[in-house]
Parts: structure tokens; sequence; C-alpha cells
């Protein structure tokens, strides 16, 4: 059997990370019997979430899971895909992953007000004497990794600006079909939609939120997964609409 470790839903979102959104879309997808805890880091393979135990075989990060799941089940799930949407496809997932990831790391952790609404209640199992202590420390390798990634390096405005064109481009590809690559599900689906919503996330104000409910097919998208892979939140989706 299967255990997919993740954060637990939180921001009215399944997860608050991205990344955890993903593997369960994908283990969704594949079909396979799973089930989902809470994950602690002090047992995490990579030091990050999510991470899955597979009959006893630990492995983290998402895109390794995938991996994992196509080898040990024979799961293709990009047999719909000719050899150039597949190339397409690994793109954009990178391109969210590796750009997008990073801005909307920024917008929850950096800005104070979205941080107080957001990561802040990360921290509130801390004894409160210590708390302050424990979350500027946080706030601060965060800052750190951002900064260490490039991304931290830039002002807001340019933060946003490449953030706009990674929502832009995915807006793009996916046009006006059902899945991000055509009439069928394909393993970026569950990137696009975990990224996308992250993105589209109401309980924060920032401008890259602004921008991507500028597009009509993002946000439907996002709705039509919502509903398909987490039918309980459909409260999730009509504030979806109405941000549209
Ligand atoms: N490449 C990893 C990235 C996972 C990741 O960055 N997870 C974040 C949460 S969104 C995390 O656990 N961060 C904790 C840390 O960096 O200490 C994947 O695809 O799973």
């Amino acid at each position: 059997m299967i255990t997919l470790y993740t954060f637990g839903p939180d921001f009215g979102l399944p997860d608050p990370s991205p990344f955890v959104t993903k593997a369960d879309v994908l283990l969704k997808i594949s079909g396979l019997p799973f089930q989902s805890q809470l994950g602690k880091f002090g047992q995490t393979p990579k030091g990050k979430m999510p991470y899955i135990d597979d009959d006893g075989v630990k492995m983290g990060d998402s895109t390794l899971i995938r991996l994992h799941l196509e080898k040990k089940y024979s799961i293709d799930f990009d047999r719909h895909l000719t050899t150039t949407e597949k190339g397409i496809a690994w793109a954009v997932e990178k391109m969210l992953e590796d750009n997008l990831y990073w801005a909307l790391v920024h917008a929850r952790w950096i800005d104070d007000a979205n941080f107080a609404k957001g990561p802040a209640n990360f921290f509130r199992a801390i004894p409160a004497f210590i708390r302050p202590v424990v979350t500027k420390m946080v706030r601060k390798t965060v800052r750190k990794n951002l900064h260490a990634h490039g991304l931290g390096r830039h002002t807001p405005a340019e933060i946003t600006a490449l953030a706009n064109r990674a929502t832009d481009a995915l807006a793009a590809i996916l046009d006006d079909k059902p899945y991000l690559m055509g009439a069928h599900l394909c393993g970026a689906d569950a990137t696009a939609f975990a990224f996308a919503l992250g993105a589209l996330c109401p309980l924060f104000d920032t401008p890259i939120r602004a921008h991507a409910e500028r597009h009509a097919n993002l946000v439907a998208y996002c709705e039509r997964m919502q509903r398909e892979f987490y039918p309980a939140n459909s409260s999730n989706v009509s504030t979806l609409r109405a941000a549209a």
C-alpha cells in the first residue's frame, strides 16, 4: 500500500504545497490504491514534502514519485501524447516548478500581509514564548533560499513580471482544450493544476493572482480539475468562478 505524506489541506487548497497536490493528483490519476497522512520533516528522504512510502520504500520529490510509479507499476501518464507534446508538457512542468513556484513562495512568505494570513499559521502549535523567534528564523531561511535560487534577488515588480509570463504561457498552451495537452489527462496536468490553483488561491492578495484571474480558460480549467479530483472542495470552485 502506498502512503502519501502531506502537509494537509490549508489556505483553502488541497495542500498549501503545490508539489504535494501534484503528487496527490498523480496518484489519483494512476488509479492505484493509496492513503494520505501528515508527514514529518524528520522523516522525509529529501528534507522536503511530499514523500511516499510504498511498501517500505520511501521516495521523496514529486517528480521522482512519478518516475517510481511509472517504473514499478508500468504507468504511462503521457500515453496519449506525441513525442513533441511530451516535450512541451515536461517543459511546462519545469517552468512552473522552478520559476512560478518561487514567485509564489515570495508572495506568500515575504509580503507581510500574506504571510500573516497564511504561512504564519504553520507556527501556531509552537509555544507562544518561542514562536516569534522560530517564525523569524524560518522566514529568514526562506528568504535565503529565494536568494540562492536567484528570484529573490529581483524587485517585487520584476518577480511579478516573470510570474505573469509563466501564467500567460500556461494559459496559451492550455488554450481551449479540456486538459493541458488535449482531450486526455497527462502527467503534466497534475502540475499545471496544482500550480495554477496555487497562483489563484483566493486567500492571498497578489498581483500574480490578479493577472492569472484574467485568464478565464485557466480559471475554468482549475474548476474542472477541482470537480474531478477534489469534488468536496466545491466552495473553492465557486470562489474561483467569482474571481474569473
Ligand atoms: N522538487 C521537490 C520540491 C518540494 C518542495 O519544495 N517542497 C516544499 C514545500 S512546497 C518543502 O517541503 N520545503 C521545505 C524546505 O525546503 O525545507 C518536489 O518536486 O517534490
